[in-house]
């Protein structure tokens, strides 16, 4: 993204409500719901957001929740600590969050430098690095009562609720993509509530989870390649780690070629995840985890195809079937899953079994 002069001149009155030494205004990330840019300054570069109103109603729980993190993980030991994840910084006034003339949210965030993402993983050892940062990260917040934190996106990952809203807003599907979509979902729906029943009778607790742990919000430091921290830290609330396990692994995962899922990587990942977390998991979180890896891609998939059809109104788009081709390509990685459902079922009962 380029930014004109407009832009820039809305957006340096905005930076300086945080910093009075601006220099220089740039995008950074490709986040779909949030406006991210990298703010560099006299001193320490910044990174500043204007949260998305529409997706997340109370930016305060945003940053409460935000502010709990950074107080909870500041107070374990150092040395057992080994993901830094972004602090607040406040505007000159002191607030953590600058409301602009239009009402939108503006928060700044430190730069954690020295780091890069990436799009899709490269060698097994990216996916072990994954797999512990992620368990890692439920790990320093397995001591954190959940109950305490808000809950930001209410419906979040509640798959039975996604499915009844595009039961809703479905039409008469006008052409072929649109009937792939909407038959998958259609002979699928079965698979929706799984988690949530689970959750219902108690055989999966609520714990802290991270609710967006794909690849690129994890940061790999540039000189040792190993990630150092986890990033995009709005939906931090109560949930089942299984969304977490299941999202992660679907963006890990991701064969760009064929569009279909890496059992290898699979197998990295959630067996450095597990000698990470597995303290914590029970029979249930085993049993519950390939529904779990089955589940999110179905989700985000009809996610997609909702958004596709009520107008690209959540998720940003460059045009106006990149949600259609988005949800085609989760129900097509959810076919891959299901395809190789037994070898998924072993692994897990192998890593089962070494514990
Ligand atoms: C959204 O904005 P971004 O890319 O960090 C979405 C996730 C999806 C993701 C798909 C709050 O995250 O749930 O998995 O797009 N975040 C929210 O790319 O809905
Ligand atoms: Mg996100």
């Amino acid at each position: 993204m380029i930014l004109n002069n407009t832009s820039m001149n809305t957006l340096f009155p905005i930076a300086n409500q945080f910093s009075d030494a601006v220099t220089e205004i740039m995008p950074l990330g490709n986040g779909l719901i949030n406006d991210t840019y990298l703010v560099a300054t006299q001193s320490s570069p910044f990174v500043l957001q204007r949260i998305n109103r529409t997706v997340f109603p109370a930016p305060e729980q945003i940053m409460a929740n935000l502010a709990l993190l950074n107080r909870h993980i500041a107070q374990k030991f150092s040395a057992s600590v080994k993901l830094q994840i972004p602090e607040i910084l406040k505007t000159t006034d002191k607030a953590s969050l600058y409301r602009d003339g239009n009402s939108d949210c503006w928060r700044a965030l430190s730069f954690i430098a020295d780091t890069e993402s990436i799009e899709s993983v490269g060698a097994i050892g990216d996916a072990e690095q994954v797999g512990f940062a992620l368990g890692h990260f439920h790990r320093l917040l397995s001591d954190l009562n959940p109950l305490l934190l808000h809950d930001t996106l209410p419906g979040f990952h509640i798959t039975p609720q996604y499915l009844e809203h595009y039961r809703q807003v479905r039409q008469q599907p006008a052409k072929p993509e649109d009937r792939y979509c909407a038959e998958f979902i259609a002979r699928f729906q079965h698979i929706a509530d799984g988690l949530e029943a689970a959750k219902q009778q108690g055989l999966l607790l609520l714990r802290v989870i991270h609710g967006d742990p794909k690849l690129n919000n994890f940061l790999f430091d540039r000189h040792s390649n190993k990630i150092v921290s986890i990033i995009d830290l709005d939906t931090v609330k109560p949930g089942l780690v299984h969304y977490d396990i299941g999202d992660c692994l679907r963006s890990c995962c991701y064969i760009s070629e064929s569009g279909g899922f890496d059992l290898d990587i699979c197998a990295a990942l959630l067996k450095s995840y597990l000698a990470e977390a597995g303290a914590f998991f029970t029979e249930h979180d085993y049993y519950y985890l390939y529904l779990a890896i089955r589940l999110i891609p179905f989700e985000l998939g009809i996610r997609f195809y909702t958004d596709y059809l009520e107008g690209n109104r959540y998720f940003k788009v460059t045009e106006p079937e990149q949600n259609l081709q988005r949800a085609i390509s989760q129900f097509r990685l959810c076919e891959s899953i299901m395809a190789q459902e037994p070898a998924i079922k072993d692994l897990i009962s192998k890593l089962q079994k070494q514990k």
